[in-house]
């Protein structure tokens, strides 16, 4: 059966358009916007999943949530090896580490500091907590970058899906100026074909009152 994907508009859903697109499978779209006062999914979306989330994925008979869950398991059930790293390569455990570790880890202070201002700042998390994981996390990626084109590998995996997501959220507000690696790895991710399909079918990944 075809898969369902549920998009819903600026968000996170945009990876799975673009691992489908890169991947080749097949699958139906169907779209969902935020309120427009809360920026918050509405109840079409809460009708699909009772956490109203996006990406939301109808596969298999259940509605699966949570990017990275989804990336792993589309791409092992449907990804004919494309786009990953099979158990007992030697890169399978450099895969599972970047790929979840884009959600696991680097998301909560990437988006604390971009939500903050919108809901008048932080207050002292600010300054104890977030710019400080901010700047080691991308630190951390950016060294990693240095003399890569990939997360893992010689190739796009569904790790680097994961995480320019949150990559692009970071040079929206400046945070790649002085992490070159970083950043043209970003740009590099951007040009590619199958990420501006995903950009054309599902649009931007945020608003332009955020940039
Ligand atoms: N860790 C989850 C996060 C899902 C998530 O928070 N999605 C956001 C869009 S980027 C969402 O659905 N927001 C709407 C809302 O919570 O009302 C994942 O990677 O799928």
């Amino acid at each position: 059966m075809t898969i369902k994907l549920h998009h819903l508009g600026y968000s996170r859903s945009t990876r799975i358009i673009w691992l489908l697109e890169e991947a080749g499978i097949e699958y139906e779209l169907i779209e969902h916007h935020r309120n427009p006062a809360t920026n918050r999914s509405q109840d079409d979306l809460k009708a699909v999943h009772p956490l109203a989330k996006a990406p939301a994925v109808e596969v298999d008979g259940r509605t699966m949530v949570e990017s990275s869950a989804i990336i792993e398991y589309l791409l092992e059930t449907r990804g004919d090896g494309k786009l990953s790293v099979a158990a007992g390569q030697s890169d399978r455990s450099a895969y599972l580490e970047w790929l979840h570790f884009a959600e696991g880890t680097v998301a909560m202070p990437i988006l604390l500091k971009l939500l903050g201002p919108r809901f008048g700042g932080l207050g002292d998390v600010q300054q104890a907590f977030v710019d400080g994981e901010v700047h080691k996390l991308l630190d951390y990626i950016n060294a990693h970058l240095d003399g890569r084109q990939y997360l893992v590998g010689d190739g796009l995996t569904g790790a680097d899906i994961n995480m320019e997501y949150l990559l692009e959220l970071a040079n929206l507000v400046g945070l790649l100026e002085n992490r070159p690696h970083a950043k043209a790895y970003v740009n590099r991710l951007m040009a590619r074909p199958g990420y501006k399909k995903a950009i054309e079918i599902g649009g931007p990944l945020t608003p332009p009152m955020a940039k």
